[in-house]
């Protein structure tokens, strides 16, 4: 591992040593004393059944042992995978269809505080749905939309409507491995279906199938979560912000908010500008009140409203022990069970907002369709009034960094080609002469135990360096604007000459933040523009792209990776490969899936490997 690059290592550190004076456990002293499983890091444990749980370690004499059912690792291995992926999948899925949900009640009237904000977009998406659009009002296309989006979670047969996105070779790639998408949970069920005891034991079919659920995820439920979020909160366009723990105010409210979904960060937002509630602040001796994201709201709130990033996934205790942080206000995913007795040391209320999402300890609150501002008032209200039980241990680090982000695929199509011609002409011809080598998604988690270490910065300034276009989402990108990596001035200076020439002719930074986990199906689209453009081939496969993570957590992670392999990438994860227990499955995952679908896996915890993989590919 290479040295600590990250500028916010010592801010973080002198908060993790805060937090041992006061005695509170964090992930980073959770993750220092804790002894990963040797068995489940191979993925070679297997508890689907109660005869289990079955340890697949080869016996001393190297014969491959196998469970009480006869599962050799292979089998075992690729269940489990398939399994990650069915979560992830479920994860971002569930998310899609409460903004589907949303968008419904708006469509009809029932969910007064939202509305619809992009309507080139509503018909755009109108369109793929097969909705007429001509003649007739938004509020009635919305409810034909919504009819039909809806429907598609529980589709039985056909194939998701997003995923006619995809180009036709791919498409028909698809179909001839009988992998097309049909329906989101349908996916998620079967995969499942097969997964259990006395099931599918083939690892290729199980992968099939692990695919097929993947690619209901990117070309469905996240396609459908950005597209509709889109349409009820605006397509993001680029705009500054900040980042890090310095963006708390020591003499404002403190409200962070976390998660995914940016339903309420939204309408906490809109809650935290209102007068009466600017005056309340005012009455308790605050100059004003400050909202601060955490994760993936962060990124949605920053794309769409400039609103700061406090920190990525494993800064969320750090915030707390800050002692600055009136109110943490969390909605779905990421969330550390620990942040009630983080916060029991100092003043931060903890609030849950989704049924689907409760810790015990903290305050429930719960949000719908029809009550979201309310519920955002009460937070922002409670959290001025909570302003003076902030004790003196107030410890906001001192560093924040600028940044611009909001490149969806409208954004750099408009950039690229200029308002009278959006194109990706000008990206492609730059990869055709050879001035871009190519155009890689950096996206994933951050790690406890590799907080300052700067992983993902050093794969990102090593590959922009070798003039390959970046495009972030997640809490990757959070890393690496905490090292002025999403700073257009500060980053071209890594940039190589060819990427530097044309960010500085285009006007674009080597680094494009597009949002959040969703918002990976926003590379999935742009992927596909390059494809239409020409010249570059008439795959996803043809194309000079790839997709990593340079630190990953989730099963979401997985599922992403899956649909980027599935449609045809190269996808490179930081850490050891987690099927090494199972030699013939992780050689179908990093070899022979490139002959199914022209893309693979590859596992290393070297950011510089991870690099020249991806480089030479
Ligand atoms: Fe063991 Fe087979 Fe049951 Fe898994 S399914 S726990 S390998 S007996
Ligand atoms: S929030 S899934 S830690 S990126 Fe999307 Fe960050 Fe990973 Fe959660």
């Amino acid at each position: 591992m290479g040295e600590a690059t990250c500028d916010c290592s010592n801010s973080c550190d002198e908060l993790i040593e805060k937090a041992r004076r006061h005695n509170v456990q964090t992930s980073h002293l959770r993750s220092a004393s804790m002894k990963p499983c040797p068995i489940g890091a191979q993925g070679i444990c297997c508890k689907n059944c109660n005869m289990g749980p079955c340890r697949l370690t080869p016996a001393k004499d190297g014969t491959q042992k196998q469970g009480v059912c006869g599962a050799g690792p292979d089998t075992v291995a690729a269940r489990n995978f398939c399994r990650m992926i069915a979560a992830g999948n479920s994860g971002h899925s569930d998310h899609a269809r409460e903004i589907v949900q949303v968008f419904r009640a708006v469509a009809h009237g029932e969910a007064p505080d939202y509305t619809i904000k992009d309507e080139n977009k509503l018909r755009a998406v109108a369109e793929i749905y097969e909705v007429a659009t001509e003649g007739r009002d938004s509020m009635e296309i919305a409810r034909e939309l919504a009819q039909r989006v809806q429907a598609e979670f529980g589709q039985q047969r056909g194939a998701l409507r997003m995923s006619a996105r995809a180009p036709k070779k791919r498409r028909e790639l698809w179909e001839k491995l009988g992998i097309t998408p049909r329906g989101v949970d349908m996916e998620i069920v079967e995969t499942l279906h097969r997964t259990i005891m006395g099931n599918d034991h083939d690892p290729e079919s199980l992968m099939l199938q692990g695919s097929r659920c993947a690619l209901a995820n990117g070309w469905g439920g996240s396609m459908i979560a950005t597209e509709l979020q889109d349409i009820l909160l605006g397509t993001p366009t680029p705009v500054r912000g900040r980042t890090m723990l310095g963006v708390l105010e020591e003499k404002q409210v403190n409200i962070v908010v976390h998660g995914h979904d940016p339903l309420l960060a939204e309408m906490i937002v809109v809650a935290a500008r209102e007068k009466e509630l600017l005056e309340l602040a005012s009455s308790k001796g605050a100059e004003g009140i400050n909202i601060a994201g955490i994760c993936c709201t962060a990124n949605e709130i920053l794309i769409r409203h400039g609103v700061p990033m406090a920190g990525s996934f494993s800064q969320q205790e750090l915030a707390i022990i800050t002692g600055a942080v009136e109110a943490m206000a969390v909605d779905v995913q990421c969330l550390m069970p620990s942040l009630p007795s983080v916060a029991k040391c100092f003043h931060t209320r903890i609030y849950t907002t989704s049924p689907k999402a409760r810790i015990p300890g903290a305050v429930h609150k719960e949000l719908h369709e029809d009550n979201a501002l309310q519920v955002a008032r009460e937070i922002v209200r409670e959290a001025i009034e909570n302003y003076s039980n902030r004790g003196a241990a107030v410890n906001i680090p001192k560093e924040s960094k600028e940044l611009v982000a909001g490149f969806s695929h409208e954004a750099i199509n408009y950039m690229l080609g200029g308002s009278f011609r959006a194109s990706y002409r000008p990206l492609n011809d730059n990869i055709i002469n050879g001035r871009i080598l190519g155009v890689v998604g950096v996206v994933g988690c951050t790690m406890p135990h590799l907080e300052g270490r700067g992983v993902t910065n050093t794969l990102v300034k090593e590959l922009i360096a070798n003039n390959v276009l970046v495009i972030q989402t997640g809490c990757a990108a959070q890393a690496c604007a905490a090292e002025s990596l999403l700073d257009p001035e500060r980053a071209l200076k890594y940039a190589g000459p060819g990427l530097r020439e044309v960010c500085e002719t285009v006007g674009i930074p080597p680094v494009l933040h597009s949002g959040s986990c969703v918002d990976n199906s926003r590379i999935l689209i742009a992927c596909a523009a390059m494809v239409a453009e020409g010249g570059l081939g008439d795959d996803l496969s043809d194309l000079p792209i790839a997709g990593c993570a340079a630190e990953w957590m989730s099963e979401k992670a997985i599922a992403i990776g899956q649909y980027f392999v599935a449609s045809g990438a190269l996808v490179v994860f930081g850490s050891e490969s987690p099927v090494r227990g199972a030699p013939g499955f992780e050689k179908l995952l990093t070899e022979d899936f490139e002959k199914i679908t022209g893309g693979k896996w590859a596992f290393t915890p070297d950011p510089e490997k991870m690099a020249a993989i991806i480089i030479d590919h």
